[in-house]
């Protein structure tokens, strides 16, 4: 039996006593991961299977859990669990650091009838409490078990493994798995990329300018890749609204299949996910783009474009942490306590953002209050929201200029810092009531050194230099280029 439990996890070992849940715990993690509740109240008063002792010890227990989860250390927590209060206290705290718990049930009475009285046998013996000494009655903890045997399912575990005979047990094999954002072993250098919303044209002019070749694939047919082995890293929103959706997809998740290329999920990924894996599917009006490229594709592919877009988007992580932890991708960025992390809230920060933020005038970076508030260690790349100008603020860094709206794409080069971007070639789309900064398209209007795409090769896209990015006050870096170039 394989046991796959997250890198960072809260494991709940749930059984009653006798059913070898120490062995197991072991057997199979480093002492330092495992916090077992007799061996706290061997801690606390030399005894560990003193009731009365189990109140100090809970206390410790979630002290010694709530410290390990915000280090975010696997932790493993072995004692019953038998009760419906303890499973929620522990569930508590594990979403508190946004880190999934899994259940795995010793459900063997039998073992437990004929080991677990040893346990109680011990007690009397023990010097100095001959009185008033009392442990749970083991027929009470197995009432417990049969009572939440069938209810530990909706409880709000991230996984359940359930051991119903020694042989099981013994057997098990557990298998610690990498978040699928925990990319730290990738070292880089990046180039990363923002909002690309199908502006096929830009990306390849700003992939070859940033001596990405093309090459044959043996996945894809083509794909691209840089001499110098940097790999692309695209921030998301890839799909919806632009002129060559089909053609960005392919491009990206040629890439990403090659290994020249990451990429998270931006939420316009995950609409269309929803969209195709929806039982009465509505299309929202801002995918209506993406859906026309594939209905004009001939009719007997489309399934299998839908099956593999589909295919593709579910395995996009939510966000990156990449270069030993010094970098984090996310399509709408991350706060640090997030990063690294894997729940519902941090997908839905990573792929919308504050759903408060609003822009009541002139919308900059610095507005969004993570990027006010962001002390990270971690440089945090991320689009999402367009912005005028790629800058640095408190390590964090926007790299949506919006070139669906007629503004560039831009790539952010790792380590090197340099900002650079191709002109988009028009605006493709224009921003509907309830985007995040209705005035985007105004204000590029009245950019002073707007520049015309078409007197362009992409040898004379534009870069700007960041320079220090250890800058963690948080003045923004002005990296307006120079006037228009001739
Ligand atoms: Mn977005």
């Amino acid at each position: 039996m394989l046991l796959g439990i997250p890198e960072i996890a809260l494991v709940l070992l749930i059984g009653p006593r006798g059913v070898g849940k120490s062995k197991f715990a072991a057997r199979h993690f480093e002492p330092g991961q495992v916090i077992s509740l007799p061996q706290l109240r061997k801690l606390i008063c030399d005894q560990p299977d003193l009731l009365e002792a189990t109140n100090d010890a809970s206390e410790l227990q979630a002290m010694l859990a709530e410290m390990r989860l915000a280090w975010g250390r696997l932790t493993v927590v072995d004692s019953t669990n038998l009760r419906l209060r303890t499973r929620q206290n522990l569930l508590a705290l594990a979403r508190k650091f946004h880190i999934p718990v899994v259940a795995i049930v010793f459900d063997l009475p039998d073992e437990a009838k004929a080991n677990g009285n040893r346990f109680t046998a011990l007690v009397p013996a023990l010097p100095g409490f001959q009185d008033g000494l009392t442990v749970e009655p083991l027929e009470d903890q197995l009432v417990a078990l049969r009572e939440a045997l069938p209810r530990l399912g909706q409880e709000g575990f991230h996984r359940v493994y359930f051991f119903s005979s020694t042989g099981e047990r013994d057997q098990a094999v557990i298998q610690v798995q990498q978040l699928a954002c925990n990319r730290k072993d990738a070292l880089g250098p990046f180039d990363l990329i923002g909002d690309i919303h199908g502006c096929c044209d830009e990306l390849e002019s700003l992939l070859a300018n940033l001596g990405y070749v093309p090459k044959n694939s043996p996945h894809t047919g083509k794909t691209w890749s840089h001499p110098e082995g940097r790999m692309a890293v695209f921030v998301g929103d890839m799909l919806d609204r632009g002129p060559r959706i089909l053609d960005t997809y392919r491009l990206v998740r040629s890439m990403v299949l090659a290994g020249t290329g990451l990429a998270v999920q931006g939420n316009h990924e995950l609409k269309v996910y929803r969209h195709f894996k929806a039982a009465k599917p509505e299309p929202r009006p801002s995918i209506l783009q993406t859906l026309r490229e594939i209905e004009e594709q001939a009719a007997e592919v489309q399934q299998e474009i839908i099956r593999e877009i589909v295919e593709f988007i579910e395995h996009l992580p939510h966000h990156l942490v990449l270069d030993n932890g010094r970098l984090v991708a996310a399509h709408a960025g991350l706060r640090e306590d997030l990063q690294g992390r894997d729940s519902a809230l941090v997908r839905n920060q990573a792929l919308f953002g504050d759903p408060n933020a609003r822009f009541d005038d002139e919308p900059d970076a610095a507005r969004l209050e993570w990027v006010q508030q962001y002390r990270g260690k971690a440089l945090v790349v991320y689009g999402h929201t367009p912005v005028l100008e790629s800058i640095l603020v408190n390590r964090t860094i926007n790299i949506d200029t919006g070139c669906v709206f007629g503004g560039r794409l831009t790539a952010l080069r790792y380590p090197e810092l340099e900002v650079r971007w191709v002109e988009s070639k028009k605006a493709y789309a224009s921003q509907r009531r309830g985007g995040f900064d209705p005035a985007f398209q105004e204000r590029l209007a009245r950019r002073p050194h707007d520049v015309n795409y078409q007197n362009q090769t992409p040898d004379h896209s534009q870069t700007a230099n960041l320079g220090d990015c250890s800058k963690t006050s948080s003045q923004a870096i002005d990296t307006t280029p120079p006037s228009t170039p001739s």
